[in-house]
C-alpha cells in the first residue's frame, strides 16, 4: 500500500514531504503526494475533515493508519524506513535532534502562526495587530537562535548527522516564512547558507519544484 501525504505548497508539510522524497530516493519505495489548497479552504472540506478533523496539513495515510503532527509523521517515516537514516540512532545525538525539532514545532512555528493567522488567537482586530507586531519581532529572535544552533554544527553537514533530516527541512521552511515577516535571510548568513545547501539537495529540490516554491520570500520594497 502506497503512503499518501496530504501537503500544502509552502506549508509546514514541506518537512515530511522532503523526508518521503529522500527515503524514496534511498529505498526506492514510492509515495503519493496529494495537494491541499489552504487558500481555497480545502482543509475545511467535509472529505478532508473526515481524514483530519483539525483541518490542517500535514497528514500521512498509510493503509488504515492516519498520522497527524509533523513530529509524529517524521518519526513514523524514520521508523518505517530505517535504512534512510533520517534521524540519528545513537541516543545522545537523537535526543539533541529531537529537542531542536520539538522546539521548532512548539515555539518557532507557532510564533509564525501568530503573525500569519492572528484571528486564531483573538477576534479583536486591534489586538490582532498587536499580536502580529509582537510575533514578528519574536520570530526574528527565534531565527537568530536557530542560526546559533546551525553555527554549532561545525563540520557536521546536517542536523541529523550525515543524512539530511527533518530539522534541516524545517529550518528551510522557517527561514523562508521569515521573508513574510520582513526578515531578509541574507542578514542571517550562516542560517541562509545552510538553507541554500538544503534546497540544493536533489530530493529537496524536487519537492521545491513540485510545490513551486520561491526560496527567498523577502521583499525589500
Ligand atoms: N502542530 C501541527 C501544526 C500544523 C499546522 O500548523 N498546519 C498549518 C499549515 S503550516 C495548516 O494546516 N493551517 C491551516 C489551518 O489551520 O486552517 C503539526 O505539527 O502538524
Amino acid at each position: 500500500m502506497t503512503m499518501k501525504l496530504y501537503f500544502a505548497p509552502g506549508a509546514c508539510s514541506f518537512v515530511p514531504h522532503c523526508l518521503l522524497e529522500i527515503q524514496a530516493e534511498i529505498t526506492g519505495v514510492s509515495y503519493e503526494p496529494s495537494m491541499i489548497k489552504l487558500h481555497k479552504g480545502e482543509q475545511k472540506s467535509p472529505d478532508y475533515l473526515a481524514i483530519n478533523p483539525r483541518g490542517q496539513v500535514p497528514v500521512l495515510v498509510d493503509g488504515t493508519t492516519v498520522v497527524t503532527q509533523i513530529v509524529a509523521i517524521c518519526n513514523y517515516i524514520h521508523e518505517k524506513y530505517p535504512a534512510a537514516a533520517l534521524l540519528p540512532s545513537e541516543p545522545v545525538a537523537k535526543a539533541k535532534v529531537q529537542s531542536i525539532f520539538a522546539w521548532m514545532n512548539n515555539t518557532v512555528h507557532p510564533a509564525f502562526t501568530h503573525f500569519f493567522m492572528p484571528s486564531k488567537f483573538t477576534s479583536d482586530e486591534v489586538a490582532q495587530t498587536a499580536i502580529k507586531t509582537h510575533a514578528a519581532s519574536q520570530y526574528r529572535e527565534l531565527l537568530e537562535e536557530l542560526q546559533a544552533i546551525v553555527v554549532d554544527l561545525k563540520d557536521q553537514p546536517w542536523f541529523s548527522g550525515q543524512q539530511l533530516g527533518p530539522v534541516d527541512a524545517y529550518a528551510l521552511t522557517l527561514l523562508r516564512w521569515g521573508g513574510f515577516l520582513g526578515v531578509n535571510p541574507e542578514t542571517l548568513p550562516a542560517l541562509w547558507a545552510h538553507v541554500q545547501k538544503v534546497a540544493a539537495h536533489p530530493a529537496v529540490a524536487k519537492v521545491i519544484e513540485r510545490e513551486r516554491l520561491q526560496l527567498n520570500m523577502f521583499n525589500a520594497a
